[in-house]
């Protein structure tokens, strides 16, 4: 945070995009990163200005990273080829949920890019520690607050942040304002974003792909004796945006986040602490009012969505436990769902999607890290993880209407939807420091993951994924087993003071990852005769992209059924670097993923980012800072047959951008 008398900085961020071919991208993110280390094997970026509209972007900075764009507003978390709920995403260590059935309001884009601080992922196993399921890893994202300073007397923050960019003629303004002192500290914050649909080639739009949003946060701080006190309350408000590669577009999406959390430095390493959250939303989206409204008025949709949820987290840290620490933990969260589909045209019609959905989690570990011999550092964690999900009864005018659809809902309702998980995690890492200036890692897990409830609870054939995009109707399957994955990482991490005269500032940071996933939870085609009946009722004449029979009538190859399979990934992230002289540096991050399905008919996952990599040049001259980058992505060819996924193909041609970036600061 940079401390001025009043908001005195304006930073003026000329945006030059000089060839965007990357469909799925709206802006390529411009920025100027600068790469910190935290502590060994995680890496954080602090941004400074940048382009970028939303946090997502900043996960095609970090190695591993990558984001399934459906929208301007909408990107979902990536990481080593998992993503949505996979990935442990946290705002401000809050685990924050999408009310969206299909994640339009996904948590990795909740931090609007103008008040976004840093993300931090782990390139080792990430430590059980870190959250609740961390099958995936966990992406930890933070926003900017006022901060504490030294002194007694009160000094006011800010920031202020305004830009523009040429493809959606779209603006945004962002700022913060605090008072702060050594125990006192106090912020106001606020953001609006606007843009209309993304151009390109002159004449032609991407529908629907405009944006809305404004969001304000007021947050204070009390610190003082070894305790420190602080209360956060976030509201967001998204109006009219699109999600292009979803069935619906986002209407609205009222979110408010009530965040409280105490920290107590009892001395000589003792340590408690304790966060809390409390989140609601309300969302509606429908097809009909940003995107050209079906023709048949029946096939008008407008869903209404609620989210109830929150979390805890009770640690303590206890010092000299062995050559090193213990840090025990005890967290919940919880999570209530509703969801209904209505038409406006024929007010009788209803679905009631998800009836109070609930899916629990409660769960204990021990995390121990510490230096058993001299050069070889060690964290070692334990996880026992108690989920609990259960639904309501549902209802809807098909099954009132189609026999196989009150086959669907009597058997749902009928059934025990009360599902009980048990499981252990385990995470483990190594370091060692071979020379002064080469670290060598391994890391090993064994991570799990409960059915998610769009996985056990979609009673009828729907497109509630969660944000798949991938055009399938998927059928819930309630007795899903949790997913087991079983995990390795190794790597080096070199590092260069001096090489010659010129030649500084030298890194070279490779991992390679290996995962097998037992009872990966993925869509497969649906053979229960009553769904196919009731999705050739409820669709007909329904095609999907790359239907192999199209115009046949018959839904059968477009429904998918959730079902446990085994699968395995693997793949490989490197992140380098080095300085020239005094005012030149070159970075770069290349990425590569390969996923498989194991079981049944081969195939490959879905989604998975293509080999991509990103070179960018850094000259800094006194306080100024000018940054070009090369964003590259090969063709994905190793695409799911499951869901006939080479529909997407024109949206990975090979790219090639150059974006700049000026920024002004002044002296800290
Ligand atoms: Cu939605």
């Amino acid at each position: 945070m940079r401390k001025l008398s009043l908001p005195k900085l304006i930073a003026v961020a000329i945006v030059s995009q000089i060839h965007g071919v990357w469909a799925e991208y709206e802006e390529l993110p411009t920025l100027v990163v600068e790469g910190e280390m935290m502590e060994p094997g995680t890496v954080s970026l602090q941004p400074g200005s940048t382009g970028a509209l939303d946090a997502a972007d900043f996960l095609n900075y970090v190695p591993g990273g990558n984001v399934n764009r459906n929208g301007p507003l909408t990107g979902i978390a990536q990481f080593r080829g998992l993503f949505g709920e996979r990935v442990n995403l946290l705002t401000n260590d809050m685990a924050l949920k999408p009310a969206c059935t299909n994640a339009m309001d996904d948590p990795a884009s909740h931090i609007p890019s103008s008040l976004f601080q840093s993300i931090t992922v782990y390139r080792e196993v990430t430590p059980v520690s870190t959250g609740l399921e961390t099958i995936g890893g966990t992406v930890q994202m933070k926003s900017r607050e006022s901060e504490f300073t030294d002194e007694k007397k009160f000094s006011l923050q800010g920031f202020g942040s305004a830009g523009y960019s040429g493809v959606s003629n779209g603006h945004y303004g962002a700022g913060l304002f605090g008072v702060a002192n050594q125990h006192f500290r106090a912020h106001f914050a606020g953001s609006v974003e606007r843009g209309r649909d993304y151009r390109f080639d002159r004449t032609r739009r991407v529908n629907s792909s405009k944006y809305s949003r404004e969001t304000y946060e007021l947050g204070f701080g009390l610190r003082g004796a070894g305790h420190e006190f602080g209360f956060t309350y976030d509201n967001k408000y998204t109006g009219h945006s699109g999600t292009p590669s979803l069935p619906m577009d986002i209407l609205f999406d009222r979110m408010s986040i009530y965040r409280g959390e105490y920290h107590w430095d009892l001395g000589s390493g003792w340590k408690l602490s304790f966060l809390g959250f409390y989140q609601n939303a309300n969302h509606v989206m429908n097809n009909f009012s940003s995107r050209p409204a079906p023709t048949n008025k029946k096939r008008w949709r407008e869903a209404e969505t609620e989210l109830e949820t929150g979390g805890y987290k009770f640690t303590v840290t206890i010092p000299n436990i062995g050559p090193g620490s213990l840090q025990l933990g005890f967290d919940g969260d919880v999570a209530l769902h509703n969801a209904v589909i209505r038409n406006p045209n024929n007010t009788a019609f209803f679905v009631s999607n998800f009836e109070d959905v609930n899916r629990n989690r409660y769960s204990v570990y021990a995390e121990w890290r510490g230096e058993p011999f001299e050069k070889f550092t060690v964290t070692t964690g334990v996880r026992y993880r108690y989920t609990y999900m259960d639904a309501g009864k549902v209802d809807g005018t098909p099954a009132r209407k189609i026999a196989a659809a009150k086959t669907l809902r009597d058997r749902f309702n009928a059934a025990d939807r009360r599902q009980d998980q048990h499981d252990v995690d385990v995470g483990m890492n190594f370091r060692y420091a071979l020379r002064d200036s080469v670290d060598l890692v391994l890391g090993l897990a064994r991570k799990t993951m409960a059915p998610t409830y769009q996985q056990r609870y979609t009673w009828l054939p729907l497109e509630s994924t969660g944000g798949l995009a991938d055009g399938r109707v998927y059928i819930g399957n309630i007795g899903l087993d949790s997913e087991k994955s079983y995990e390795v990482v190794a790597g080096f991490d070199l590092r260069l003071d001096h090489w010659g005269d010129w030649i500084h500032d030298i890194y070279f940071e490779p991992r390679g990852f290996y995962r097998y996933i037992n009872d990966f939870i993925q869509g497969q085609r649906a053979t229960d005769p009553t769904v196919l009946a009731a999705a050739n009722a409820m669709l007909p004449g329904r095609t999907c992209p790359n239907d192999p029979s199209p115009g046949d009538n018959d839904a059968s190859d477009c429904v998918l059924q959730w079902a446990n399979v085994n699968a395995q990934l693997y793949g490989t992230d490197i992140q380098a670097g080095l300085a020239v002289g005094d005012h030149f540096r070159l970075d770069g991050l290349l990425n590569y993923t390969r996923g498989q399905k194991l079981s049944g008919k081969d195939d490959n996952l879905y989604r998975i980012a293509p080999l991509n990599g990103l070179i960018r040049g850094t000259f800094s001259w006194w306080d100024f800072s000018f940054s070009t980058e090369l964003v590259g992505a090969l063709h994905q060819d190793k695409v799911a047959d499951y869901n006939k996924e080479n529909f997407g193909l024109e949206c990975v041609e090979p790219a090639l951008a150059v974006s700049a970036l000026l920024s002004l600061c002044p002296r800290a």
